[in-house]
């Protein structure tokens, strides 16, 4: 075991328009704005840690009619293609497992709007962006990077969240991130969904995703594919819990990857002096806009 968790090297972080990433990510990039989508596949995307994979998986359980065992068909990653994946969430490359899929396929990507193909917008695919509040994703981000050892080094408390403020995470500003897809949504038809919503009424925003996919399910399918997405039932999906990723890599044992699922949990991680930098900060960057984010429920 020790000479497998030797042979793990960190990468080195490279910025791509000014976008800082994992070096085995850049590597992917020119390939990856080159993908040319079918008209029917369907994106999904987020800033890391907004509740991407719990929007993945009620998308595959509505376009498998809420069959549980379809769902269970094989890790999310490989029903799903990240589009950016690193290797070692996939044996393949991303664009490999795409030629292998037939559309409609679904993909996931963390990209900003400025490095996502315009392949995706050229063929009006239908697009899904999922966005969490900034204090919950940071905080879900800290917990993520503190067990990721394909990451960057785990930062401390203090200097994560300035690194969050100043978009030097790796994917970037979340600010510029949410904006950025918020104000095309119109114009592309993208569904803009959020975190804080999901969570407060689960049933409501399935219906959305539902009727967005131009599919009609009865009210008892959409009921139990909420109870199969609840956060319980996902911690304990090995489908969806990241267990498939070797504990070399992702070491749950430090944070897992379904960790927590609440709004509000910030509130046990910032100090009210942290908090108001943040929102004083948070003003200023976000005052042109008008994203309705909720950090309670
Ligand atoms: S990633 O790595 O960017 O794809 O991560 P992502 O899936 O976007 O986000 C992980 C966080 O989503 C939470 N999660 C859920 N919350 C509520 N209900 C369900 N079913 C659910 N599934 C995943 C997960 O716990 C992470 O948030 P935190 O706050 O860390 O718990």
């Amino acid at each position: 075991m020790s000479d497998v968790q030797t042979s793990i090297r960190r990468p080195c972080i490279v910025k791509v328009k000014g976008i800082p990433f994992p070096e085995f990510i850049v590597e992917k990039l020119d390939a990856v704005s080159g993908f040319c989508p079918d008209p029917s596949d369907l994106l999904i995307v987020s800033f890391p840690k907004s509740g991407t994979t719990w929007t993945q998986e009620i998308v595959d359980l509505l376009l498998h009619n809420g069959d549980a065992e379809s769902a269970r068909r094989a890790p999310i990653v490989k029903r799903q293609a990240f589009l950016e994946s690193p290797s070692f969430l996939l044996k393949q490359s991303s664009l490999d497992l795409l030629k292998e899929m037939t559309p409609p396929r679904v993909i996931k990507t963390h990209l900003p709007l400025q490095l996502c193909p315009v392949g995706f917008w050229e063929n009006k695919c239908k697009t899904i962006y999922v966005a969490r509040n900034a204090k919950d994703t940071l905080v879900s981000f800290y917990h993520f990077r503190g067990m990721n050892k394909m990451g960057p080094e785990a930062d401390s408390w203090e200097n994560f969240i300035h690194k969050f403020m100043s978009g030097e995470l790796v994917w970037g500003s979340w600010y510029d991130h949410v904006k950025g897809y918020w104000e095309v949504r119109e114009e592309r038809n993208i569904l803009y969904l959020f975190y804080e919503d999901m969570k407060e009424n689960p049933t409501r925003e399935i219906k959305r995703i539902m009727n967005y996919l131009n599919l009609s399910l009865p009210d008892d399918i959409i009921s139990r594919i909420a109870e199969l997405t609840t956060f319980k039932n996902m911690k304990e999906n090995p489908m969806v819990n990241y267990s498939f990723i070797p504990n070399h890599i992702f070491d749950q044992s430090i944070s897992t990857f379904i960790r927590k699922g609440e709004v509000g949990d910030w509130k046990n991680h910032f100090t009210p002096e942290q908090s108001a930098k943040f929102d004083e900060d948070y003003e200023k960057k976000m005052k042109h806009v008008n994203i309705p984010f909720r950090t309670q429920i």
